[in-house]
């Protein structure tokens, strides 16, 4: 029988080799109870992301928007679905995630919080919000719990193409009429620092960044990846004649990095406690969602009832 110590030693040195925790390998509660916070998070955000592009389905300019959009929508959902079974595996239920999300206990990305206005909002998401998900997500498929790293590495493959077509609406607004320049600007102006925020706090202020790189769930700081995300973005951006909201932006030499001016945290933790543009309105639509499903729910439990050896 090992001591608590030489199991904690075994589990990291399991970690170090590169090895994969799976889900009834001994694991510290600290390492349990981060994964499920953090993957049950990651699981609302992708089914709350749902909702500012879904409400565009019906606005969609043409049919091959249209399904574009209708399947982008649809690979979030299911998403959601991966990241919940994987949160499962670590000893929650679905429904104790549900509950947290549906009282407003439960945080999911800020992002989701901002209202999607006009048509080339849904490129933006696509190359800006994809964009910043799948740096962070290509991180964490490398994540030493091994049914989040696989749900990753599947997810990321999904999100690689809504960057895309992001990417897609985005070039051929900011080369097409005034209008469109002027309606694609408009979008980078409002979305480009709520996504910097994605990334998180300053690593200064990020409480669980430390424990999470010890044991190999993050790989990478929240702000090396923002700053990857930055670098990447002014260069992408500017090629197509496209300006960023913030006259402190500038390239130092030194580091080699694209420098931004101040983010507003502020605005941040408003909007993660509860009282961003969109907050009750997101929370409101779940809720209804979810009572609207109830008699989904209730048949799937009668027939079970009835039938266990059909569900089995
Ligand atoms: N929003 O100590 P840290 C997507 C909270 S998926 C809200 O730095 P950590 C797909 C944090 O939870 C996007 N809360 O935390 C899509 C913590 O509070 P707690 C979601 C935030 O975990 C695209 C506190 O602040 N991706 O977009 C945020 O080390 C398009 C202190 O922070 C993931 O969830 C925030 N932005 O780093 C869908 C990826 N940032 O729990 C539809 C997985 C921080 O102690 C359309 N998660 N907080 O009470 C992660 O990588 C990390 O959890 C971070 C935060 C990087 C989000």
């Amino acid at each position: 029988m090992l001591t608590h110590e030489e199991q904690l030693a075994e589990f990291e040195a399991r970690i170090a080799r590169g090895e994969k925790i799976e889900p009834g390998d001994w694991m510290p509660a600290e390492y349990r109870r981060q994964l499920i916070r953090m993957i049950s998070q990651h699981a609302h955000s992708e089914v709350v992301g749902m909702l500012p592009e879904g409400a565009w389905i019906t606005r969609a300019p043409n049919l091959r928007r249209k399904m574009v959009l209708i399947s982008k929508v649809q690979d979030e959902g299911g998403h959601g679905q991966y990241l919940y079974h994987a949160a499962e595996s670590l000893g929650i239920s679905r429904e104790e995630m549900l509950d947290a999300l549906l009282e407003g206990r439960a945080k999911y990305s800020s992002i989701f919080n901002y209202p999607t206005l006009n048509w080339a909002d849904i490129g933006v998401i696509g190359w800006l919000v994809d964009g910043a998900a799948i740096k962070n997500q290509t991180m964490l498929a490398q994540a030493s719990y091994g049914p989040y790293s696989r749900a990753m590495v599947r997810i990321c493959a999904e999100e690689t193409f809504h960057h895309k077509q992001g990417k897609e609406m985005v070039i051929q607004y900011a080369q097409g009429t005034p209008f469109q320049r002027q309606m694609v600007q408009d979008s980078i102006n409002r979305w480009w620092w709520p996504t910097l925020m994605m990334f998180g706090p300053h690593d200064s202020d990020s409480p669980n960044s430390e424990t999470l790189i010890k044991w190999g769930i993050k790989t990478k700081t929240n702000d090396e990846l923002r700053q990857e995300f930055i670098n990447e973005m002014v260069a992408d951006l500017t090629a197509v004649n496209l300006t960023l909201p913030d006259p402190d932006l500038h390239f130092d030499e030194a580091s080699g990095n694209w420098t931004t001016g101040p983010i507003d945290w502020d605005e941040f933790w408003r909007v993660v406690k509860g009282n961003g543009p969109c907050n009750k309105e997101r929370l409101a639509a779940r809720q209804e969602a979810h009572e609207n499903g109830r008699w989904v729910r209730e048949a799937m439990a009668a027939f079970a009832a009835r039938s266990p050896q059909v569900i089995a």
